[in-house]
């Protein structure tokens, strides 16, 4: 089964909740331990990347640790085309639609086609926007982005809707890692609008408790992305368990 398939075949039952481990931010040592106790406490898969730091024979080290340690599909979040890892199980093939740079939209993703295609790499092809706050995160200073204003939801809308008429099977809506506060509820709900049910949706940057995860899910959200929240405390398990089980409890 592909991992597209895997996800489609859960998104059946309930929403999905995806772990993001930055290797920079996690250390390279711990990175197996938190995506094993991310699996123990419900997470559905695991998501490796960061905007820097992250690349080449650490990253496969890493990668290669991790898939060693979970049976959940570890998918890759790449910054840059630094992010590949022929371990891996897939990529999010991401376009940063409303960036000023046409590097970010289809020059990188030129450069790692042949890569992909050389390691077998299963490609998700995504629509990655970048919303208010955006600007004050890595995500959206490195990629250039025109963050999504909070208070034109249309104008998310209408990117959304043109990835859906591309042909992308995913949409993610990024706050940033680490941002002040998470993608708006009025974005997510305008983008769900406009697409009916597909592309898919993954909302991620900034939620740092099951209630706000809840909320995004109720306003159109497919999926659920944490990272910081796991980098922060103690016991992963218990904290990944607590947002795997709203956000599988939750309906849209
Ligand atoms: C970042 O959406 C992810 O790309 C996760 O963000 O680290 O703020 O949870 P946080």
């Amino acid at each position: 089964m592909s991992v597209w398939e895997y996800l489609e075949e859960r998104l059946e039952k309930h929403p999905l909740y995806f772990v993001l481990i930055d290797p920079d931010e996690t250390g390279f040592d711990e990175a197996p331990r938190v995506a094993r106790e991310a699996e123990a406490g419900g997470a559905d898969a695991i998501l490796v990347g960061g905007t820097v730091g992250v690349q080449g024979e650490i990253l496969d080290f890493t990668v290669k640790a991790i898939k060693e340690s979970v049976s959940v599909p570890v998918i890759l979040f790449p910054g840059d085309i630094s992010g590949i890892s022929k371990y891996a199980d897939a990529i999010l093939y991401l376009s940063l639609l409303n960036s000023r740079n046409p590097y970010y939209i289809s020059g990188v993703q030129a450069l790692a086609a042949p890569i992909l295609l050389r390691y077998g790499l299963e490609v998700i092809p995504t629509a990655y926007l970048i919303t208010e706050p955006g600007q004050e995160t890595a995500a959206g200073w490195v990629g250039d982005a025109r963050p999504l204003p909070r208070r034109k939801p249309s104008l998310a809308a209408a990117y959304a809707l043109a990835a859906k008429f591309i042909g992308y099977r995913m949409i993610y809506l990024e706050a940033g890692s680490g941002a002040s506060y998470p993608v708006d509820n009025g974005i997510v709900a305008a983008v769900r609008r406009a697409i009916g049910s597909f592309p898919r949706v993954i909302v991620g940057g900034g939620i740092r408790s099951p209630e706000v995860a809840v909320e995004k899910i109720k306003h159109g959200a497919d999926a659920i992305v944490t990272g910081t929240i796991v980098e922060e405390v103690e016991d992963i398990k218990a904290v990944v368990s607590r947002f795997a089980k709203a956000i599988h409890g939750a309906r849209q």
